[in-house]
């Protein structure tokens, strides 16, 4: 299968991409360089600002770098950590939702407005309110109605949540040894999702847990190899909603099929085996008539797993609506 690196310019990663205008724009991570020890909680993912990325033809088109569009320095409430982020446009406003820890190390979401798909974006003086853990993914559905999912595992601090409650310090228990994550045959963590208000800028009801079962309804377990972990994605075909994740420390890319935005959703197989690198992470648009995965992985920095390279490839539904794994390592 052909594969293409977008941007050997630079180090970018978490690639979420839209159509906007008949033109592909993508909103990747922009990885550094950095002397932090590579550990559990996630340290040597330093970012501190965006770029935004464009092109009209994602395997052989020039791709656009339309430069720094958000910088960490000037969001007030910054800490540290400018992980995976999402743009939506609603009525000609493009509003980028971003994780970012805090002054107290606990990842928030925030929100930043443009008047173009290619920034600058002006961030909002204070987090969304409740909004807690990591990359957000949003929807916008056939209705008019904008659903945002998201949440992440260990340094992503998910699992220091139950029913939108803290339950643990997001600063500390941010490591596969933490208490609050199920072993064994427990049910696994939920991602989440929720309803955008009106003006994008906040939540419009509580998230909500996204279940992901198996054939026979049962929720996958703590200990399967295909459980959430962080990097949710969800789009629609043929009426139907695909919701794809990371399995994190199983590195794989996987999906699931609902018939309404809030699911359940069923699990349905494997989308990208391991990549080399340990984080994978993905977006899947239709743009003029094809189907592409974007995502990421650490071989032109010869493995370094801090150091991600944007790639993209074309993806494929069988008849059943079915998609067809593809390679991570070819
Ligand atoms: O890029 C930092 C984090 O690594 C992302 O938020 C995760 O999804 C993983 O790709």
């Amino acid at each position: 299968m052909k594969k293409r690196y977008l941007y050997p310019a630079d180090y970018m990663a978490d690639p979420s991409v839209h159509v906007f205008n008949n033109r592909i724009y993508i909103y990747p991570s922009h990885d550094w360089e950095c002397d932090n020890t590579e550990n559990d909680t996630g340290d040597q993912y330093v970012m501190k600002d965006y770029h935004v990325l464009s092109t009209d033809d994602p395997m052989e088109g020039e791709v656009v770098d339309h430069g720094k569009v958000l910088d960490l320095e000037d969001i007030k409430w910054h800490g540290r950590q400018l992980w995976d982020c999402d743009v939506a446009e609603k009525d000609g406003k493009y509003y980028m939702y971003f994780p970012m820890k805090d002054k107290n190390d606990v990842f928030r979401q925030g929100v930043a407005v443009a008047d173009n798909p290619a920034g600058p974006f002006i961030p909002e003086p204070e987090p969304i309110h409740g909004s807690y853990s990591i990359d957000m993914a949003v929807l916008k559905d056939d209705d008019g109605s904008y659903y945002m999912y998201f949440g992440g595992l260990w340094g992503g601090q998910l699992q220091c949540y139950r029913d939108n409650v803290g339950i643990e310090d997001p600063a500390v228990n941010n490591n596969p040894d933490s208490k609050n994550l199920p072993h064994g045959n427990q049910p696994a963590i939920p991602s989440r999702m929720v309803k955008l208000s009106d003006d994008m800028l906040q939540y419009a009801e509580e998230p909500k847990p996204i279940v992901v079962v198996d054939a026979q309804g049962k929720p996958l377990a703590a200990d399967d190899p295909h459980r959430f972990f962080e990097a949710s994605w969800v789009h629609k075909y043929n009426g139907k909603y695909y919701f794809s994740y990371s399995t994190g420390d199983t590195h794989m890319l996987c999906y699931a099929i609902g018939d309404n935005p809030y699911g359940p959703f069923t699990y349905q197989g494997v989308i990208l085996t391991p990549v080399v690198g340990w984080t994978t992470h993905h977006s899947i648009v239709e743009y003029k008539g094809k189907w592409y995965l974007f995502h990421h992985d650490s071989v032109p920095s010869g493995g370094k797993s801090w150091l991600r390279s944007l790639k993209v490839c074309q993806l494929e539904y069988d008849s059943n609506g079915k998609i067809q794994t593809i390679e991570g390592i070819d």
